[in-house]
């Protein structure tokens, strides 16, 4: 069975911060109301990345979360990870399909209304498309898609469109209101408190979900 995406997916990164590990964050997010999680570690070695794949998994399964791993199939199969994240230079979506079979989540990257359209007929399970806002924690040549952007996309698709790029508190309200669910990395990891910065993000979202703001 697939696992549900959710409001919130909170990627773990070890670059931007180092007071918590992968683990830690996951565990923190989870305990603020993230619904997905996403180990995204460009440095870890394989082996590093597998033993983290499968203490994540495990912690996610126990705290009811969704755990993802960024980039690597290989690894999500030797984890049995509930699914993968892919970019556009990873490995083809339906490629990825075919190994993981149709119970794993596989969520794509897209930053256009092509590339989004194209995910979702490659047989995504979720969009992931951004960035939204300007953003530090990935060099982005191109410039922010912004919120209208992204309401072309949800209208255009049938699948989960995530938002992700600069999400904050101050803007979470608006890219709610589009319908979509939100990732984010800084916002959270590198947040006082990462427990309390997941549980005001899910907050806001629950709010608009449930049409609870003016
Ligand atoms: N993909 C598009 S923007 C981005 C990724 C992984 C980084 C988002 O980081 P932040 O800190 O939430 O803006
Ligand atoms: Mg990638």
């Amino acid at each position: 069975m697939k696992k549900p995406i959710g409001a919130l997916c909170v990627i773990t990164d070890v670059s931007i911060q180092s007071r918590y590990n992968h683990l830690e964050l996951c565990e923190l997010a989870i305990r603020g109301g993230a619904s997905m999680i996403q180990l995204r570690d460009k440095h870890a070695s394989t082996r590093e990345l597998y033993a983290l794949a499968v203490a994540m998994q495990l912690l996610c399964t126990g705290l009811g979360a969704t755990f993802i791993i960024n980039d690597r199939v290989d690894i999500a199969l030797a984890a049995n990870t509930d699914g993968v994240h892919l970019g556009q230079t990873d490995l083809p979506i339906p490629t990825a399909r075919r190994i993981l079979g149709n119970d794993k989540i596989i969520g794509g990257t897209a930053s256009t209304l092509e590339e989004a359209l194209q995910v979702e007929r490659d047989g995504a399970d979720y969009i992931g498309f951004g960035h939204i806002f300007p953003t530090h924690t990935k060099a982005k040549p191109s410039a922010p898609k912004g919120i209208e952007s992204l309401s072309e996309v949800i209208a255009s698709v049938k699948i989960p469109v995530i938002a992700i790029g600069g999400i904050t508190h101050s803007n979470v309200e608006a890219v709610a209101r589009t319908g979509a669910s939100v990732a984010v990395i800084s916002a959270v990891c590198a947040a006082d408190n990462p427990t309390i910065a997941a549980r005001t993000l899910v907050e806001t979202i629950s709010a608009v979900r449930n049409n609870y703001t003016h």
